[in-house]
């Protein structure tokens, strides 16, 4: 008797080595070991609440443990795991000023940047943070080189994120297709159970703060009111949902069909979220999955970063609202607003 089949992440992941005959195994262990460094967060997102009650005591928690922020946390786990994955020749953390090199007798070859916890303005109200990462190929054999870092999006292999919410799940894409996997808190291991995420067609959700509209650029109110005019008497067919969390922003949306717009500030002319750690891996997952990334001006995976924290412009999430986007943006450009 056959039942419904469960694979494990790390069955898919070699499911996925196998169809390629020269692969060396070293991808594939390098996503098992992200996929325990989000194990491990979740375990300590968990305690959020308890972490601070023993942080306010005298640093160190019933265990005799040290207490750090759970950004904090996140950031070292992520770090110290990758570090001892052999798997990883350097890293670039939101968190961290500087690339972190991996010793040259312990490095891998691929490069591995992440935001290790991101929407930390909701870690202390319960609401879904998550972890997002993208993964390049190496330039250089032996050397870490400014390009292996600061480099454009379509060169990264893959990408995902951990959102930690109702449960927690992993998704991530090899470029070919989307996955989801749930962790099951059990048995500790991750199912998959969401193949091949497709992003709908029709947007149901925008999501955007709309607090901020004092200082949008001119385009972005009459194309949050172009969408939002398709509500009519009859039917609400477009909802705003705005967590405040990118990743769980963009999870949401790449589930339930949606466009989440993170514009420029008008008065610094600076986008907020970072290219390298949060737009960029997005970005491929949301290409992989059939929606559309953009600056506004053009494809978010084309940019070229200057430096390791810049910051831009994102349109992410159904294909069509975001050449909408762009279409707005061409025409508020001409007309010199
Ligand atoms: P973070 O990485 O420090 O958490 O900042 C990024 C977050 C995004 O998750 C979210 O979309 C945005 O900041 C919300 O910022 P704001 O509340 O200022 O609009
Ligand atoms: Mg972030």
């Amino acid at each position: 008797m056959s039942g419904p089949q469960i694979i494990t992440l790390t069955q898919h992941i070699l499911r996925r080595q196998r169809q390629h005959p020269s692969a060396t195994g070293q991808l594939s262990a390098l996503l098992t070991q992200v996929g325990v460094a989000g194990k491990m967060i979740q375990a300590q997102v968990r305690r959020a609440g308890l972490i601070e009650v023993w942080g306010a005591t005298g640093e160190t928690n019933v265990q005799g443990e040290t207490v750090q922020k759970l950004d904090r946390i996140a950031n070292d786990t992520f770090i110290d795991m990758l570090r001892r994955s052999a798997c990883v020749a350097a890293m670039a953390s939101e968190e961290e000023h500087e690339v972190i090199e991996v010793p040259r007798e312990m490095a891998g070859d691929y490069v591995v940047v992440f935001d290790p916890l991101d929407g930390s303005s909701n870690i202390d109200v319960n609401v879904s943070i998550g972890t997002i990462f993208g993964i390049y190929r190496r330039c250089h054999p032996d050397d870490i080189l400014r390009r292996d870092v600061i480099r454009p999006g379509h060169q990264q292999i893959a990408a995902g994120y951990i959102v930690y919410g109702s449960s927690t799940m992993l998704v991530y894409t090899d470029g070919v297709t989307v996955d989801g996997f749930t962790l099951d808190p059990s048995s500790g291991e991750y199912f998959l159970t969401r193949p091949n995420m497709r992003m709908p067609d029709k947007t149901r959700v925008i999501s955007i703060n709309e607090c901020n509209e004092p200082y949008w650029p001119a385009w972005v109110a009459p194309y949050c009111d172009a969408i939002k005019s398709r509500n009519d008497a009859d039917k609400r067919r477009v909802s705003a949902r705005h967590i405040g969390s990118l990743v769980a922003d963009f999870h949401r949306n790449l589930i339930s069909g949606g466009v989440f717009l993170y514009p420029i500030d008008a008065r610094t002319r600076r986008g907020k979220l970072r290219v390298i750690y949060e737009c960029n891996p997005l970005a491929f997952i949301a290409e992989t999955a059939g929606g559309a990334a953009s600056t506004g001006e053009g494809r978010m995976l084309d940019l070229e970063p200057q430096s390791l924290h810049d910051r831009a412009a994102l349109i992410i999430g159904t294909k069509s609202d975001v050449e909408l986007a762009e279409t707005f943006v061409r025409r508020y450009a001409q007309e010199g607003a």
